[in-house]
């Protein structure tokens, strides 16, 4: 069998707005569009994996929140009703997906044998968390690969940033060796918006984009920072910076996603792709592409 492999990293973003704004036949609520640079984003990233030929995508969303380990999901057909907690009326979503429970339980046995905390999740009416499902929908609407999808392990709430990397960091190296060894080609996803201070009145209607902005000029420096480093490849620096950052812009790369993204794909020196960026009800959301397949051994 030949070596499996990452054909990309993905920082992709999971606002329910996005999917709202889209009006996808899945989603009940009905909107009149907006956030159309990130959208417009999304399908610059679409149009870059086009050919991109890869067996599955392998998640990580800061909304699938575990306190003891990192969970996977072992149930191989999912489909229920995603409602968002704080936006129902923005996000009703009904899914339909599989799960590659084998690469799923190959990183789980890898990351258990580094010596994490890991748990396969086998119970059948398990609701897949909206932030799974909007940046797969994003990446890829079709619904036609199966995916792995990771919990985020909250040791940054018992611990510190510090921990949390430290975590991620080994997870993303389990995850690097189990794809290589399961043969198959990997779309990887860190699901989170970067800077994460955000509204808390909602406008008439929602998609009123005369209102949308960031929500301080410091938030803004530090999105702009943190995608001049992933454009740089300056991932050792991000990481470095992670603390700070996630204090002080409350960044949503607190679930982990990122550092582990950053760890698969070995703390790439290669300068990653922006697709685009834009706010929502003013967090900082970034679209990159990391596009592992064309850099070699
Ligand atoms: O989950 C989110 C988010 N990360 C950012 C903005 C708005 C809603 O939901
Ligand atoms: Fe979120």
């Amino acid at each position: 069998m030949s070596k499996g492999g990452i054909v990309a990293g993905c920082l992709a973003p999971h606002p329910p707005h996005l999917v709202y704004a889209e009006n996808p036949e899945q989603n009940e609520p009905v909107s009149e569009g907006g956030w159309e640079q990130l959208r417009w984003g999304y399908e610059r990233l679409r149009h870059s994996l086009k050919d991109v030929d890869y067996d599955v995508i392998v998640v990580l969303s800061p909304h699938w929140q575990t306190y003891v380990g990192t969970h996977f999901i072992g149930v191989e057909k999912c489909a229920s009703k995603s409602v968002d907690p704080v936006f129902p009326n923005l996000f009703r979503f009904n899914y339909d997906l599989t799960i590659d429970v084998e690469l799923a339980k190959a990183i789980h046995d890898q990351a258990k044998t580094a010596g994490m905390s890991v748990k396969m999740m086998t119970n059948p009416d398990f609701r897949v968390d909206y932030g799974t499902i909007v940046s797969c929908q994003m990446v890829r609407p079709e619904w036609d690969k199966p995916i792995v999808s990771i919990s985020s392990n909250r040791s940054l709430s018992y611990y510190s940033v510090e921990v949390m990397q430290e975590m991620m960091i080994e997870l993303g190296k389990s995850t690097a060796k189990a794809i290589e060894e399961s043969g198959k080609k990997c779309l990887l996803i860190a699901s989170n918006s970067l800077s994460h201070r955000h509204f808390v009145t909602e406008t008439n209607p929602p998609e009123d984009m005369s209102k949308e902005h960031i929500a301080s000029h410091a938030m803004h420096l530090w999105d702009m920072r943190i995608i001049e480093m992933m454009r740089q490849g300056k991932s050792q620096e991000i990481i470095n910076e992670m603390p700070e950052f996630c204090e002080q812009a409350i960044a949503e790369s607190d679930g982990g996603a990122l550092t582990w993204l950053l760890s698969a794909m070995g703390i790439p020196k290669e300068p990653a792709i922006l697709h685009g960026y834009g706010t929502i009800i003013g967090t900082g959301n970034a679209i990159m592409e990391w596009p592992c397949r064309n850099w070699g051994e």
